[in-house]
């Protein structure tokens, strides 16, 4: 396995080789034998796009010619910012069968995500589109470029650039690369949530990856009759993996790429294109559910929503099935590897109430309390899980990875959880530091430290509040040291320091002191109890 990424004991990858769960199938094999099943079927539609698998199979191997031209070999790290478009996975697929590697960054991410995913993967390249959603990424670039010394290329997506390398140029006749890639390889990297510092890297196989994309589309009921609505950022586990894109391209489905979430963009899509599933995180479900009301659309294809990446009400799930007619499923995941998944013959209370189970037989999972101790049956405890696609350790990590990981190889997920009398995870907290914004997630700690460099400043914490349409937002309690700051002028501070708009405070209190622990840390849980009414 790539240096500085933890691979499975021998022992354990050869049980899982056995087990069927390892086919040796690598993603690039995976779209070759795609397009010869499927030749002129339409895999991925975009606005008024199509590309059918033989077609993005071409293209791949033009692109593949197009990046060794540039320098581009396996092992490199390229970070990938694409939108929902057809190109994302025109990348992602020459990388993969060159043996390059993706780091998914997401569009919402800014000039400080990209600058430090750079410089730590020690990328060659960035893929990004000159602009999208009223963001030049361009001064983005242009900074990265010419900070991070390992980054040769800066490849624009879309639009027209002389600064720069065009995508569009890169799509050369294709020529026999030797490119050897292994299903046990490194395909890819995902991003954590974080809950110390910036994310940390996830690498994923192309075994472990795969077979989450199978065992998913078991569970899903994918066949090559579906059509799966992307909604979410393609390059979010959820809509990536869960079976999202890559299952349905995988069982030889079809894919509509929406650029939006809104009603606006989505309904129609869903008439048009014959939707059979989709995917959202609950602040979505909650604008579908009220746009449902005043519209009129045909959404007798759709079958399946899933909703996932935070805690949806039971409120609001019993409000899905009849807003929609079809089925709810709840979905917990982690871009770490495990998958949890209500099923879609799973009664009404097990779909309302819970948040589902392992989609394999394969993943262990264990509740425990401070001390590791498994708690009982129905009791709160952090959830631990291994298995055969959730990783061993997080990219050049190993001080985070022992904290992270118990020696026996266990993830600990830092959700708070509890099993129900039928073995189904209901999601109950959280213990790590973090803040879930509607299902982006982020270190408290990242933006404390930036806080911290600002002179009206003395000390902060960051903490989650609820609400009602978000699950929570953040609030920054601090103790000033000259004139207090606004929340405006937190705004800006942070803006011009590029980070990401989701992770930017949304209150800010003032206060004279924090309360502390027994231990003297800060009491998150205090200040949170003090000021909101949940906790
Ligand atoms: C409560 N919390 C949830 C849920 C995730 C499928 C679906 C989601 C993700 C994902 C994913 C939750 N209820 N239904 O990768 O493949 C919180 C937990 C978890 C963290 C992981 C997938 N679903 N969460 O959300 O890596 O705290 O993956 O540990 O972004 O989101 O976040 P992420």
């Amino acid at each position: 396995m790539l240096a500085g990424c933890t691979a499975w004991p021998l022992e354990i990858a050869n049980a899982y080789r056995q087990a069927d769960c390892w086919r040796d199938e690598t993603f690039g094999s995976m779209l070759r034998n795609r397009a010869q099943i499927y030749g002129d079927r339409i895999a991925i539609t975009s606005e008024n796009q199509h590309v059918s698998y033989r077609e993005l199979d071409a293209k791949v191997d033009q692109l593949v010619t197009g990046f060794v031209n540039l320098g581009i070999r396996k092992n490199d790290r390229v970070i990938v910012q694409l939108p929902n478009d057809i190109e994302f996975f025109q990348v992602c697929f020459a990388l993969f069968r060159l043996g390059a590697l993706p780091v998914l960054a997401l569009p919402t991410h800014r000039y400080n995500e990209i600058s430090y995913f750079s410089q730590f993967a020690g990328a060659v390249a960035y893929v990004v589109p000159q602009t999208y959603l009223g963001c030049d990424y361009m001064p983005i670039a242009r900074r990265v470029r010419e900070e991070v010394s390992s980054l040769q290329h800066v490849i624009v997506a879309n639009g027209y650039t002389t600064e720069f390398t065009s995508l569009s140029e890169l799509y050369v006749q294709a020529q026999m690369n030797q490119c050897e890639v292994k299903a046990g390889d490194v395909a890819f990297f995902q991003l954590s949530g974080g809950s110390t510092g910036l994310s940390k890297l996830i690498p994923r196989t192309h075994d472990d990856y795969i077979y989450s994309l199978r065992m998913s589309n078991e569970v899903c009921q994918i066949t090559e009759e579906s059509v799966y609505l992307a909604v979410l950022p393609v390059a979010h586990n959820f809509p990536l993996s869960s079976p999202g894109v890559l299952g349905i391209l995988y069982a030889g489905g079809r894919v509509v790429l929406s650029t939006s979430p809104s009603p606006d963009v989505a309904f129609p899509l869903i008439e048009r294109e014959r939707v059979t599933i989709t995917a959202m995180v609950p602040p979505i479900a909650l604008i579908w559910l009220e746009a449902i009301k005043t519209r009129t659309f045909d959404f007798s294809s759709l079958k399946v929503l899933q909703v996932g990446g935070a805690k949806l009400s039971e409120e609001s799930a019993k409000r899905i099935q009849p807003a929609f007619g079809c089925v709810l499923q709840q979905v917990y995941g982690m871009a770490e590897g495990l998958v949890n998944y209500t099923r879609l013959n799973d009664s009404e209370d097990v779909i309302f109430q819970t948040q589902g189970r392992p989609m394999s037989p394969f993943d262990e999972i264990r509740i425990v309390d401070h001390n590791d101790q498994e708690v009982e049956q129905g009791e709160i405890g952090e959830l631990l899980t291994r298995g055969p696609y959730t990783i061993r350790g997080y990219y050049l990590a190993e001080e985070h990875n022992a904290k992270s990981f118990t020696t026996d190889g266990f993830y600990r997920t830092g959700d708070l959880v509890r099993l129900s009398s039928e073995g189904n995870i209901i999601v109950s907290g959280r213990a790590k530091d973090q803040i879930n914004r509607g299902g982006e997630k982020f270190a408290a700690e990242e933006v404390e430290n930036h806080l911290l460099a600002h002179a009206d400043i003395l000390d902060v914490a960051i903490v989650s509040m609820p609400d009602a349409f978000l699950g929570e937002r953040s609030c920054a309690f601090i103790i000033k040291r000259g004139q207090a700051p606004t929340l405006a002028k937190i705004k800006s501070f942070l803006q011009e320091r590029g980070l990401a708009i989701y992770k930017i405070p949304d209150r800010v209190e003032i206060v004279d002191t924090f309360p502390l622990t027994p231990l003297g840390k800060v009491s998150k849980k205090a200040l949170r109890q003090r000021f909101f009414k949940q906790t």
